[in-house]
């Protein structure tokens, strides 16, 4: 379903008055353009503890997250078995400049560590009941287990009814959780790449839209299905395609998230395949230690979702770019053009390698976990235990006929110490990625037939109409107490595209 201008939107909810006291606030966030072709942003490593505020841009009135006296969120860098403690300052004001999917933004808030295997009650990964509504706080201990798989993590905020908008504002940061080398040891010698694709806003007939299009190449507005003007471009670190310094032949580790609300990032590099390492987190190695990494020519990264990635200097003096292809949303989705993301710079001039040091993680003996080809034949002989089905209309979207409330009880009841066969259902006419939080999941039916080289992921695109057969890894003992799972274009999400499970 379309994105509604912000103009049309407040129209639509006869907030008048608000629009002149507003037009301030939006003058000035068109105004502030992204830096343009500029080297590689490099957002601030943490260790926990940490404190983090929820603030409105004094100049924007955009949402956004401070970190020591910067609107630069850090990226936080923990091991297995350490705890990851935030106090979580809500600053934003209680009345907003912003349009939520029920009116005005109230700005609660509260913080979700997307794809961490956590529990999902207080203090640690709850997203239904720590909500600090503005002048509030809230304070997370989070117990990330030995077992974790190391990989690229994220957190973002979630409260439901303005999670969209307070994502789109950038209200999102990086988790590294260490010992990935342990995985794939060649990358102890390579400098590492932290990529963070978040939205810079497009409006029809603005001046500054109108460079930013030109900035990224895109050059034919429309792909695929989708009808109207594209409204977003990527950013990579807050800037509008970086120069990312890589000389010829060199090998880097980028490790790459989306954060988008809506855009889908289809990735590819011009002059070389990237070799896989991880997906969403999970290192190739962790299940398959014979396979650590792979070949791949472009990899889809549905919004939410992380690819970490060894990429080699062009060598054939050619410039490079890493760009997405024009993704397909369906002719209900969203217009999602190809563009250009960062340029490759093969002069480009270096800092030090941020890898020369390992964390502790690295000296940990490194975790494994085998599903037996047998035992995944067995599941998948079995009907689906429980079947997610994706409709919309124009009142809202739906998880099996529900729209979700806050007040629900759980969909589903799950036990722990189990894999279980699901199966996710797209019955509109445009995309949806599927998200759980807590567990990863392996991808390994598709409209019933097997996978021949299946993934494990926490977040997987859906196609109109395809239907996707998962065995959900709810083995973990920890994992006790209600959770969600939902859409991951956070519009939908917010609409009522999210329903709880219980983890017994
Ligand atoms: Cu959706």
């Amino acid at each position: 379903m379309k994105t509604r201008s912000l103009g049309r939107a407040l129209r639509t909810l006869g907030l008048f008055a608000c629009a002149f006291a507003l037009a301030g606030e939006i003058l000035s966030a068109q105004a502030a353009l992204p830096p343009i072709g500029v080297p590689l942003p490099k957002p601030p490593d943490v260790r926990t503890p940490l404190v983090l505020s929820a603030v409105n841009d004094p100049v924007s009135g955009r949402g956004a997250f401070s970190f020591e006296g910067r609107e630069v969120p850090p990226v936080i860098r923990v091991s297995p078995g350490q705890k990851l403690r935030i106090t979580y300052l809500n600053r934003m004001r209680a009345s907003s400049g912003e349009v939520c999917v029920d009116g005005p933004c109230m700005n609660m808030s509260n913080l979700h560590f997307h794809g961490l295997h956590v529990s999902p009650e207080s203090p640690q990964d709850d997203v239904i009941s720590m909500m600090a509504m503005p002048g509030e706080s809230l304070r997370y201990t989070v117990d990330i287990p030995l077992n974790q798989p190391s990989g690229l993590y994220w957190y973002h905020t979630h409260p439901h009814g303005e999670s969209y908008q307070q994502d789109l504002d950038g209200m999102s940061g990086a988790i590294v959780v260490e010992g990935i080398e342990r995985y794939v040891p060649e990358l102890r010698g390579l400098k590492e790449q932290i990529l963070i694709l978040r939205d810079a806003e497009l409006h029809q007939g603005d001046e500054a839209s109108k460079r930013l299009t030109a900035a990224v190449d895109i050059s034919q507005t429309t792909c695929g299905e989708a009808t109207g003007d594209p409204g977003r471009i990527f950013t990579v670190n807050g800037a509008v395609r970086p120069k990312i310094a890589i000389a010829p032949g060199e090998k880097q580790f980028w490790r790459i998230v989306n954060a988008s609300p809506d855009l889908y990032a289809d990735l590819m590099i011009d002059s070389e395949d990237m070799i896989t390492v991880a997906l969403d987190g999970m290192p190739l190695g962790y299940h398959n230690p014979d396979r650590p990494t792979e070949s791949a020519q472009h990899v889809l990264l549905a919004p939410a979702g992380r690819l970490e990635v060894i990429v080699t200097g062009s060598t054939s003096g050619a410039k490079a770019s890493l760009r997405s292809l024009c993704v397909n949303t369906g002719p209900d989705g969203d217009p999602n053009p190809a563009m250009v993301i960062a340029d490759l710079d093969p002069a480009g001039r270096q800092d030090a390698p941020t890898r020369s040091k390992h964390g502790a993680a690295d000296s940990q003996k490194a975790v494994y976990r085998h599903l037996s080809s047998q035992a995944v034949k067995d599941l998948e002989k079995r009907d689906a235990a429980f079947v997610v089905n994706f409709t919309e209309d124009k009142n809202g979207f739906y998880i099996n006929n529900k729209k979700y409330q806050p007040s629900d009880d759980p969909m589903v009841t799950v036990k722990t110490g189990s894999y279980v066969h699901w199966q996710v259902v797209n019955r509109t006419h445009e995309v949806h990625p599927f998200h759980i939080h807590q567990v990863h999941f392996l991808v390994y039916g598709n409209d019933g037939t097997s996978i021949s080289n299946p993934k494990w992921m926490d977040t997987v695109n859906l196609e109109p109409g395809q239907s996707l057969d998962l065995i959900m890894d709810f083995m973990d003992p920890i994992i006790r107490g209600i959770s969600v799972f939902h859409c991951h274009l956070l519009k939908h999400e917010d609409k009522g595209m999210m329903a709880k499970i219980r983890f017994e």
